[in-house]
């Protein structure tokens, strides 16, 4: 495989500073050398430029750093864009997970029928409207499916977004009573932990891979949000949420999409040093590329 890494040191899109050094974490924790010891062409792209300068009031309280978040990811989407004609795939490092709008308004550009797979604790499905916080990072799913702030849905330049029977979340644990009615109303599929106890994690994904080739995707993004393990895997992240998928589970996970063939872009978000224990979360990270990119127990 062809790899372009892109890292977005972006932390405007939530209320704890760190997350805009989850890159160079992930670098540091062997990202490059890892894809590349499993015989892909690494290209790493470097970062995205963010202002690191926090001097802005924040005037729009419902929708924190607004324009800061617009401007990172409108130069995130053309990056991936790029990426994608030139047929590389992308792998992109968080940075909150706001910076998914930008990657999913990249792929867009070319994917007419993307399928998506959100590996989280939460749903990242509210408005301004629903927000209990304002930020930004809890919103990316509703944006990249039309509904949001005009200045982050003008992202999808062509107005084609995911279609909520193209997303498949899987992992949640917690979920706002806004999001709650979002999913009921368009129906989206959602893998809480409650199921992947219930049925176990190959069984989970199974059923995704299966729903994801009825829907005759022409592609499929995986976002994965560390905070969608269990905090004991992943302690540096801004919002831990306590039960939820373990260093197991996860790689199985990973692996068994590896399996299937079936991806073609991703992105690790959420890694905050600041709050990490030695760069235990960025480690896990690139383990999980691993799995996702080829490696294999023997
Ligand atoms: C919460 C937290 N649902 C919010 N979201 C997080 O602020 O919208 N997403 N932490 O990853
Ligand atoms: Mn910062
Ligand atoms: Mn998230
Ligand atoms: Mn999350």
């Amino acid at each position: 495989l062809k790899i372009s890494i892109v890292g977005v040191p972006l932390d405007y899109g939530q209320s704890r500073r760190g997350v805009d050094m989850g890159p160079s974490a992930i670098r540091y924790a062997g990202a490059v050398e890892r894809l590349q010891a499993l015989g892909h062409h690494v290209r790493d792209e470097g970062d995205i430029h963010v202002s690191a300068v926090e001097n802005k009031p924040n005037l729009e309280e419902r929708l924190k750093n607004l324009e800061e978040v617009v401007k990172a990811n409108k130069a995130l989407a053309k990056k991936v864009d790029e990426i994608v004609k030139e047929g590389r795939f992308p792998l992109v490092l968080g940075g909150d997970h706001s910076i998914a709008i930008g990657t999913l308004a990249g792929l867009t550009e070319t994917y007419q029928n993307l399928g998506v797979i959100w590996f989280d604790a939460h749903a990242d499905m509210n408005t301004a409207e629903t927000s209990p916080s304002g930020n930004i990072h809890g919103m990316p799913l509703a944006v990249s499916m039309g509904y949001g702030h005009e200045h982050l849905t003008a992202l999808f330049q062509q107005r084609n977004f995911i279609k909520p029977e193209n997303l498949i979340i899987i992992g949640a644990r917690s979920i706002d009573p806004g999001e709650r009615h979002f999913i009921q109303k368009l129906g989206i599929k959602v893998f809480t932990m409650h199921e992947i106890d219930k049925y176990g994690m190959a069984v989970v994904m199974e059923q995704t891979i299966a729903h994801l080739k009825e829907r005759d995707v022409d592609g499929v993004h995986l976002s994965l949000d560390l905070d969608g393990l269990d905090p004991l895997y992943t302690p540096g992240v801004g919002t831990p949420v306590d039960g939820g998928m373990t260093y197991r589970e996860s790689h199985l996970a990973l692996e068994m999409l590896q399996q299937s063939q079936c991806i073609t872009s991703a992105e690790f978000v959420e890694v905050n040093p600041i709050l990490d224990e030695k760069n235990k979360t960025a480690d896990v990270a690139v383990t999980l590329m691993g799995s996702l990119l080829g490696e294999t127990l023997i």
